[in-house]
């Protein structure tokens, strides 16, 4: 899901501002034309200001509501992302009430231009034409905090991870400074910023790795992962593809120690281990290492399934990839059968309602 791609939201009154601009330059273009009378010159003028005031508002309504994507339908990472971000409530509610104010403006709009088109004197046009110019500035302001909320969290929505949900994913998690983007620099062909320093990287950075028909998505997860109460905004986006994203986890461990000891480096494993997904454990900077001591590290800490040469890493991945595409294809499928009978169960049920 990509959240770059929402439209800004305007406030209610630069909304309304521009629908009166358009409404104007109707009015003046219907004006130049030649008419068989005044009145019906009036009458005309006052219907294309309506149908251009109509179509301007119901075309920003409508944008809005097709950019934002549906909330109930999004994956449970973007789900809990937004629960976790942003009052959850509080943008169905928004939605809902541009939805209201779309409807109200469509309904009034087709219902004033006929009731203008059939007034049979000056007095009832102006009244009809002041009317709906009343009536739809009165919908559009009881939305203008709602239109004031969905911009603020259009702005938070766009430092959202476009995380394809639908594909295997690899987490790659450990310490600052162990190497996580230089790997994914390494695997695929991101560009991630590489410092030798810790929390050099300060958004999820994706990679994919692709290899004949196969594609898998890499994410390089800042952050340590374990002070869930004092996360920052980007630890979080973290922790939510782990918990939601990721299929397998690469644990990176820094053996040259450079920032955090190998105790606290092997006590975050530990408690990576809640979130129950496949571990794959890697040592960084081996070449800066003698073997013996990589040897010994792996035998004392009796860890199991060390890599520590990245192609072997690499076919790892993409062994574990291609099983985990034939699982993801067949949760596809089962939920396009759930899919199908539940529409069916529908159908039933309104033909029932309809006896
Ligand atoms: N020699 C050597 N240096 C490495 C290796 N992997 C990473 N480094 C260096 O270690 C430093 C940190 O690497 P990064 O990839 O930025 O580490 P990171 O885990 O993404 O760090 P944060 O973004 O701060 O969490 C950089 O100077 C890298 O060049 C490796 O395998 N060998
Ligand atoms: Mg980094």
């Amino acid at each position: 899901m990509n959240f770059q791609t929402l439209v800004t939201i305007e406030t209610s009154d630069r909304y309304l501002k521009t629908a009166f601009s358009r409404a104007r330059e109707a009015a003046e273009k219907t004006r130049e034309k030649p008419f068989a009378n005044r009145f019906s010159k009036s009458k005309a003028i006052e219907v294309d200001k309506v149908v251009a005031a109509h179509r301007t508002l119901t075309k920003s309504l409508k944008t809005i509501l097709v950019s934002f994507p549906s909330i109930d339908q999004l994956d449970p990472f973007y789900q809990e992302l937004i629960r976790t971000t942003l009052d959850y409530a509080q943008l169905k509610r928004s939605l809902g009430s541009i939805n209201w104010a779309l409807q109200k403006v469509m309904h009034l709009g087709v219902e004033s231009k006929q009731t203008i088109y059939h007034c049979q004197d000056m007095t009832a046009l102006n009244k009809h034409r002041r009317g709906y110019f009343g009536r739809v500035s009165s919908f559009m302001k009881q939305v203008s905090r709602d239109l004031e909320f969905l911009e603020a969290a259009r702005k938070i929505m766009k430092g959202y991870p476009a995380i394809k949900t639908a594909i295997p994913t690899v987490c790659i998690c450990g310490f600052p400074n162990v190497g996580k983007s230089t790997l994914l620099g390494r695997l695929t062909p991101a560009k991630p910023e590489i410092k030798n320093y810790a929390f050099t990287t300060k958004q999820l950075n994706l990679g994919y790795l692709k290899e004949a028909q196969h594609k898998i998505q890499l994410i390089d997860t800042p952050g340590t992962l374990d002070r869930l109460e004092k996360m920052n905004d980007i630890e979080k986006q973290a922790y939510l593809a782990v918990k939601h994203c990721a299929d397998v986890i690469v644990y990176i461990i820094d053996l040259t120690e450079s920032s955090y000891p190998l105790d606290k480096q092997l006590a975050l494993l530990e408690k990576l281990k809640a979130f129950g997904k496949p571990t794959i454990l890697y040592f960084s900077k081996t070449d800066l290492l003698d073997k013996a001591l990589v040897d010994s590290t792996i035998s004392k800490r009796k860890l199991k399934e060390v890599i520590t040469d990245i192609d072997e890493l690499k076919k790892d991945i993409l062994a574990r990839g291609e099983k985990l595409e034939v699982k993801i294809a067949r949760q596809r499928d089962d939920e396009r059968k759930e899919q199908a009978l539940r529409r069916q169960q529908e159908e039933r049920e309104g033909f029932e309602d309809e006896q």
